[in-house]
Parts: structure tokens; C-alpha cells; sequence
């Protein structure tokens, strides 16, 4: 990869912060987009906006197509076997809710039991914490393991035939963990559970192949893998997507309307209420054929070069604590650490000074905080656009961070 020629294709990367090159390493949190996405979007606006799915006139046309597109770009990029299984939502945690409003909402009763695993954002948690609340569902919980990958073992004992639903980060945003999800969905299947893989931090980061997966439903955000804010992406299986009530309603997603009946559209647009983010997919779809262009497994071979570098470079800094697996085979881009002295927050704050972009805090993911027995840590996470030379400038941050807070035994 050319990262030159590449960090050029992000107007953004040239800026200039706190009077240094900025240092962009909060990408679990939302990514840097490209001029090709940036250009789609303005191209619609300038060339062709027109609402989708009503106008007869051309503007409407291209519009529609455009949008439609998009949906086969999805399609496409995940692996999916038709468009009718892509919906778009404004981000993963309505895909997520979707499910928890429709298909758990229909089929989860009192006593059946939900699994998720520790390392859950709070989005794949806390709709079905409310699930659980309504039905007098019970909730169980897979642990991760000191290395920081999930004990399977326990997985499979919680297993049973109460199972109606297990949720499983892909990637998790804090330890950066990547799940075996195809085995997990295969022990859930054995049960009868459908399976809801949350794909936010995966699908920008490595291939993703939804039917090799065998999931029920799959989400990610389009703000996470180059694309613009406010659109996301449920997968679901058609054979669910049939037999689900939508989510919302009003135009869009009805085929007919009558004073006595109602005719849902037909998939995936039944679950499309309202005018859609069509501004959202057209520069998502653009997005998609950018990072097809460099290829989603050199994307993740070299995003596992910048993270053995950075877990190697990291562990120089005096008193550091680094969370999730010490194996670079075991995780993407994401390292979430402590250092013993210096609150997450100042580290934050140390870093900002020097131009560089982190994030501190509990990461929407509280129970794997309390897990650690912390409030918080600080966390860097990369894109193929950054270099280990941007690491190596983290690295010495982080002992300037040590040496101004860190005197404490
Ligand atoms: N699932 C995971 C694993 C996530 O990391 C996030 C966002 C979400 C779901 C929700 O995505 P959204 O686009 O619907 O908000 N994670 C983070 C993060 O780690 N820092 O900021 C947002």
C-alpha cells in the first residue's frame, strides 16, 4: 500500500491541530473520509437530488438508481445473497434495535434466555436488557478470558434450549478481540438461537462474508468505514426478514393503503420507513468501492502491521497497562491501555496538546469496564491511512504523559 498516495486521498489528514500534523487515532469511533466520498455526495446535490422511490421525472430516476446501487454495493461488499436481505438504518444501533423491536420483541417470552458476550457495546446490550425487562427474559453473560478473548467454554455451557437469541461483537471497540463468530453461530444454530453479530468495528476493517458466517442479522455504521453519518446497515436472513412486522411506518414501506387494510412493501423496504438517507448510502456506496479498490485483506494485513508495532512500541512506555489479547492475530487495530498515575482523561488531554486524536472514557462499554475494575481507559485505534510513524509519535506522548502526572508509586 502507498500510504503516501493514500493519506492524499483525505483532505482532512493535512490539517493542522495545536500547531502540529494532526495524529487521527480515534477510528473505532468514527473514520476519516475520503475526497471520493466527500465528491458523491456533492455530486448528488449538485447533479441529481430528488426524493427516491416516486418521482417519474429523471432527477427521481437517478436518484433511485443511485440509491439502489448503493444497496447492491452493501450487498456485495458483505457477501449477502440478495438486496432484499439489505435494510438501511441510520447507524448499527438502530439495526440492532430493529431486531430487538420486531423479530426478539415477536418471539422472546417470559423465562427464555438471551446470551452476550462481556464485550458488548452498549448497543448490542442495553436493547436487549430491555427486552429481557419487558418479557421476564433471562440475560446470561459469556466472560472473556485474562488473555482477552471470549471463553468459549463457558459460551458453551450457557448454551441450551432456552437459547432464543445469543449477540456477539465481531470486533470488540475496547479490546479489539476479534470473536470466532462462525463457530459461535454454528453452536447457537445447534440450539435453534438466532444468532445478531454486531459488525460495527469489523466489516471497515476486514472482509466480511454473512453467509459464510451463517448469522441471522449482522450491523455496522457507515461513519465507521469511510462513509458519512447516519447511515447503517441491517443483514438480515430473508426467511426472518418475511416473517418480522416492520420496525417504523408511514410512506415507504406500505405497498397499499385502504381505511380498513394496510400492504406492507415488499423486502427490504418494508423496513424502510420515511424518506431515506439516500445522501447517506450514495456516499457509502462510494466509500465501499474505495476500500474494495485497495482490498479488504490488504486492508487488514497492513492494519495488523501498524498493531504489532504498536503493541510491541507501546509496551516501552513505563508503568502502561494494555487491555485485550497480547497477539496481533487476535485483534484489529484497537488498543485501549492504561497508565498507572495519569487519569485516561489527562492522557487525553496530553495527547490533544500534541496534535494527536484519542479516545478516553468507557468506550459505551461499561460493563467490560466494571469488568476490569476501572471507570475508564484511554485508547488509540488505527485505519490503513495511519503509519507507525504516527505510532511512534504516540508512544513518546505517552512517556511525556508518564513523566508530568505518572510520580505517582
Ligand atoms: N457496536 C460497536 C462494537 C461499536 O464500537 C459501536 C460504536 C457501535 C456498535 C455503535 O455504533 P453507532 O454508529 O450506532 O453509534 N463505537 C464507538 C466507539 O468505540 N467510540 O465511539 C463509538
Amino acid at each position: 500500500m502507498d500510504i503516501e498516495k493514500i493519506r492524499k486521498d483525505f483532505p482532512i489528514l493535512s490539517r493542522i491541530v495545536r500547531d502540529r500534523p494532526l495524529v487521527y487515532l480515534d477510528n473505532a469511533a468514527t473514520t476519516q473520509k475520503p475526497s471520493a466520498v466527500i465528491e458523491a455526495i456533492s455530486g448528488l446535490y449538485r447533479n441529481y437530488n430528488a426524493n427516491v422511490h416516486r418521482g417519474v421525472y429523471l432527477l427521481a430516476e437517478e436518484a433511485t438508481q443511485a440509491y439502489e446501487d448503493s444497496r447492491e454495493a452493501v450487498r456485495r461488499f458483505i457477501n449477502a445473497g440478495s438486496t432484499e436481505e439489505v435494510v438501511f438504518t441510520r447507524n448499527a444501533t438502530e439495526a440492532l434495535n430493529l431486531v430487538a423491536y420486531t423479530w426478539a420483541d415477536a418471539n422472546i417470552r417470559a423465562g427464555d434466555e438471551i446470551i452476550v458476550t462481556i464485550m458488548e457495546h452498549h448497543s448490542n446490550y442495553v436493547p436487549w436488557f430491555r427486552l429481557a425487562r419487558r418479557k421476564g427474559a433471562v440475560i446470561k453473560i459469556v466472560p472473556s478470558r485474562k488473555d482477552g478473548e471470549l471463553d468459549m467454554d463457558a459460551f458453551g455451557s450457557m448454551l441450551s434450549d432456552r437459547t432464543k437469541l445469543v449477540g456477539i461483537a465481531h470486533m470488540s471497540n475496547v479490546f479489539g478481540t476479534i470473536n470466532p463468530v462462525r463457530e459461535m453461530v454454528s453452536l447457537a444454530h445447534t440450539r435453534g438461537a438466532a444468532v445478531v453479530v454486531d459488525g460495527a468495528q469489523s466489516a471497515p476493517h476486514m472482509k466480511i462474508d454473512v453467509r459464510g458466517m451463517d448469522c441471522d442479522f449482522f450491523a455496522l455504521s457507515g461513519h465507521k468505514m469511510l462513509g458519512p453519518a447516519g447511515i447503517g446497515v441491517l443483514y438480515a436472513k430473508s426467511s426472518y426478514l418475511k416473517s418480522m412486522e416492520p420496525f417504523m411506518s408511514g410512506g415507504e414501506m406500505i405497498l397499499r393503503v385502504t381505511l380498513e387494510d394496510v400492504v406492507y412493501n415488499d423486502l427490504p423496504w418494508k423496513f424502510e420507513a420515511g424518506t431515506p438517507n439516500y445522501e447517506g448510502a450514495i456516499g457509502l456506496k462510494a466509500a465501499i468501492e474505495y476500500l474494495e479498490a485497495l482490498g479488504m485483506d490488504t486492508v487488514e494485513a497492513y492494519e495488523r502491521e501498524l498493531t504489532e508495532h504498536a503493541l510491541r512500541s507501546m509496551k516501552t512506555v513505563p508503568d502502561i497497562f494494555l487491555y485485550g489479547p497480547s497477539d496481533p492475530a487476535k485483534k484489529g487495530g484497537i488498543i485501549a491501555f492504561n497508565i498507572k498515575g495519569v487519569h485516561s482523561h489527562d492522557i487525553g488531554t496530553i495527547l490533544d496538546s500534541e496534535g494527536i486524536a484519542i479516545r478516553a472514557g468507557h468506550h459505551c462499554a461499561q460493563p467490560l469496564m466494571i469488568d476490569c475494575g476501572v471507570s475508564a481507559m484511554a485508547r488509540a485505534s488505527f485505519y490503513f491511512y495511519n503509519t507507525e510513524q504516527e505510532i511512534d509519535m504516540l508512544v513518546k506522548a505517552l512517556k511525556k504523559a508518564k513523566e508530568m502526572f505518572g510520580h505517582v508509586a
